[in-house]
């Protein structure tokens, strides 16, 4: 973006700082303030996120993962033999693996912006399943990329869990369907993990655990501007704040000022009024009916959906 451009000339960013670079000023240049919740993944935030999928309180990870072993066989029934299994986003391998146990894909192509994180997540698996081909992509999958010319022939799967899909707006929830389809193609199928709306308080305490993990993930994206940008966030001088906003279905992490203060990054002065907030993430929550209407919506038909017994959580199977 410009800002990126006109910095790159100023400062001896890489690529991918620039890129950091010209969003956060790009973001925080906006009204309300926000900033892109792809940036809470260093390696301090990678690893908070582990953590808070254990949390009492956060329940989606630990769901998603009791539908995908009790539905696996059903799952595996609906995967042709020696597909490609193409995962957007290669996080933790613990939910693939669940699927690579079950059934005998011809390759798994795990795609993700970091390729140092793929690279060493590719390393494990051909360990632990040395006849599966393993062919990584460093490629931000949220544009369309091209899939490795091994897995050229082979029926395509592609694989979102962990209702990822929650962190886009609908308008980019159905472009990202509609590019996935386009990258699978005809005849590909689909499992894709999606949060369900469901009662606020739990909604509410998923995203403000007692313990105060999400709270060091959220402020955890300013401590990376001034590692990184040079930025002079006081962090203690912001606060965590999680919303659930109804009319927009959505949980809505901020960073609220505390007290009026002025930050600097990169030459520039950015002021905050006592109680302004930085909107940091966007997590929607589906209705099956709702998801049912987007997936059509993007060219998939639903072939299968799964929720747990108290329909916290849903997988979807989708067909193009
Ligand atoms: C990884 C985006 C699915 O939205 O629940 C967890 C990230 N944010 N706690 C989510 C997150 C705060 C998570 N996703």
């Amino acid at each position: 973006n410009l800002h990126a451009a006109t910095l790159a000339q100023s400062y001896p960013f890489d690529e991918q700082t620039s890129a950091f670079a010209g969003d956060v000023i790009g973001d925080l240049s906006q009204f309300p303030k926000r900033l892109s919740p792809k940036y809470f993944y260093d390696a301090a935030g990678s690893e908070l996120f582990e953590q808070i999928t254990v949390l009492p309180e956060y329940y989606p990870t630990r769901t998603e993962l009791g539908i995908l072993r009790s539905r696996g066989d059903e799952i595996a029934s609906i995967v042709p033999r020696g597909a490609a299994l193409v995962e957007f986003g290669a996080g933790a391998t613990t939910k693939v693996r669940l699927l690579l146990e079950r059934c005998d894909f011809g390759g798994y192509v795990p795609v993700d912006i970091s390729g140092d994180f793929l690279t060493a997540q590719a390393g494990g698996l051909r360990k632990d399943f040395p006849e599966l081909g393993v062919y990584p992509v460093a490629a931000d999958f949220t544009a369309p990329f091209a899939l490795p010319a091994e897995i050229e022939g082979m029926p395509k799967v592609g694989f979102f869990p962990g209702s990822t899909l929650g962190n886009f707006e609908p308008h980019e929830a159905r472009a990202f369907l509609r590019s996935a389809r386009e990258i699978l193609g005809e005849g590909a199928q689909m499992i894709i993990g999606v949060d369900l709306e469901k009662n606020e308080r739990v909604l509410y305490d998923a995203y403000n655990d007692a313990a105060g993990v999400t709270a060091r993930f959220n402020l955890n994206v300013l401590v990376r501007i001034n590692r990184e940008l040079g930025g002079n966030f006081d962090v203690s001088a912001f606060m965590h704040r999680s919303v659930y906003n109804r009319e927009r279905h959505r949980i809505e992490m901020h960073l609220i000022a505390k007290k009026a203060q002025t930050v600097r990054i990169l030459g520039r002065n950015f002021s905050f009024r006592p109680g302004e907030s930085i909107h940091t993430e966007s997590s929607y929550k589906y209705s099956l009916d709702r998801f049912t209407a987007l997936a059509r919506d993007s060219g998939w038909s639903v072939r299968e959906s799964w929720t747990d017994h108290d329909r916290m959580f849903s997988v979807h199977a989708l067909a193009a």
